[in-house]
C-alpha cells in the first residue's frame, strides 16, 4: 500500500460497463483501494494492472469495502448481481438509472437486508468523469447522513448534488432532466431536417441553434419556474393565443420541406389545448399544469 491509499476508504463497485469503467478509473488513480466486480469478467480483469482488485462474485466484491457502489444497466440487472449477496451493514449506492419507484423499491429492500442505501443519477457521460470542468455531477437521495458519510469518496469521479431524504428523488431529477434533453434534442433533430435538403452548411448552421437554444432555455426555465410558483401566468410577450396562431407557420414550413412534423406536433397539440381551456391571454407555461394527470 502507498502512502497515497493509507487514508482513502476502500471502495467496491460492481458494473464496469462505459460508466462503471470510467467510475472505477478515478477512484484508482485517487488512490482508493478498489475492488471490482461485473458479470463478464474480462471488463474487470482489465482494470487489474492499473490497481484494481478483481473479485470473482459480486458476493466476494460486496464483501471487501463497507461503501458498495453499483453501476449497471438497469434496476432488474441489479436484482440479479445482488441476488442472495449478504449486504449487513454495508453501505449501498445505486447509480443505475431506475424509475423514483423502482428508487423506492430498492431503497427498503437494501434496508431490510440490513444495509444503508443512497440513490444516485449520473448527470454525465463517460469522457465527463474526472474532468470537474466537464460539468457533470450525480445527483443523491435518500440518508443525508450516509451522503455527508461518503461525500468525499463519492465526489472523485464527478460532483455531488444531494435532493433530499426521498430515495426516488434523485432518479426523478434525472429522469426529468434527460426528458427536457430529449426535447431538446427532438427539436434540434426537426430544425436539422428544416435545412438538410438545401444549399445550407449544417456546420454553419449549429452555432446559430447552439446559440439560440441556450438564449431561449435558460430564461426560459427561470421563467416558467417562477410562473408555475406563483400560479400566474398571464403575459404579455409571447403568449399562448399568438404561438398557437403561428403553428400553421411552422407545418406548413415543413411540408414544403418534405419533413415530418412527429417531432413538433405534440407539443403543438399540447398549446392547442391549452388555448381550449382559456389559457389565450397566458404564457405556455400554463400547459405545465395540463400534463399533469390528476389522482
Ligand atoms: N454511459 C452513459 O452515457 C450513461 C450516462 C448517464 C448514466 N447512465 C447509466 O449508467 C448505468 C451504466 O451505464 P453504462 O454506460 O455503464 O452501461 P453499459 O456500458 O451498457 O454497461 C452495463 C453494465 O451492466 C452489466 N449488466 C447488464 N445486465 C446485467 C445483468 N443481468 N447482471 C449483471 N450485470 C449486468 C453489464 O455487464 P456485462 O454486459 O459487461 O457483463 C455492464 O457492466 C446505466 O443505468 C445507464 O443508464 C450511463
Amino acid at each position: 500500500m502507498t502512502a497515497n491509499t493509507i487514508e482513502k476508504t476502500p471502495v467496491t463497485l460492481l458494473g464496469l460497463g462505459a460508466m462503471g469503467t470510467a467510475l472505477a478509473r478515478t477512484w484508482l488513480a485517487a488512490g482508493h483501494p478498489l475492488t471490482v466486480w461485473n458479470r463478464t469478467p474480462a471488463s474487470a480483469e482489465a482494470l487489474a494492472p492499473e490497481g484494481a482488485k478483481v473479485a470473482d462474485t459480486a458476493a466476494e466484491a460486496v464483501a471487501a469495502s463497507t461503501l458498495v457502489i453499483v453501476c449497471l444497466l438497469d434496476d432488474a440487472s441489479v436484482e440479479t448481481a445482488l441476488d442472495g449477496v449478504d449486504l449487513t451493514g454495508k453501505d449501498l449506492v445505486n447509480l443505475t438509472t431506475t424509475t423514483p419507484a423502482q428508487a423506492r423499491t430498492r431503497a427498503a429492500w437494501a434496508e431490510e437486508r440490513g444495509a444503508r442505501y443512497l440513490d444516485g443519477g449520473i448527470m454525465a457521460v463517460p469522457p465527463m468523469v474526472g474532468i470537474p470542468e466537464a460539468g457533470g455531477y450525480v445527483f443523491y437521495s435518500g440518508s443525508r447522513e450516509l451522503f455527508e458519510l461518503h461525500r468525499e469518496s463519492l465526489a472523485v469521479p464527478v460532483n455531488t448534488t444531494y435532493v433530499g431524504e426521498d430515495a426516488g428523488f434523485a432518479a426523478l431529477h434525472d429522469v426529468a432532466l434527460l426528458s427536457a434533453m430529449y426535447g431538446m434534442f427532438a427539436g434540434a433533430s426537426h430544425a436539422f431536417a428544416l435545412i438538410r435538403e438545401e444549399d445550407i452548411d449544417p456546420v454553419a448552421f449549429a452555432p446559430l441553434l447552439g446559440d439560440w437554444i441556450r438564449a431561449m432555455v435558460g430564461p426560459g426555465v427561470d421563467g416558467t419556474a417562477r410562473r408555475l410558483a406563483s400560479g400566474d401566468h398571464d403575459d404579455t410577450d409571447s403568449n399562448l393565443a399568438m404561438q398557437v396562431a403561428g403553428t400553421p407557420t411552422f407545418l406548413a414550413t415543413a411540408e414544403g420541406q418534405g419533413v415530418s412534423p412527429e417531432l413538433v406536433l405534440p407539443y403543438f397539440e399540447l398549446m392547442r389545448r391549452g388555448l381550449e381551456a382559456n389559457s389565450a391571454g397566458q404564457e405556455a407555461t400554463s400547459l405545465v399544469d395540463l400534463l399533469v394527470r390528476k389522482g
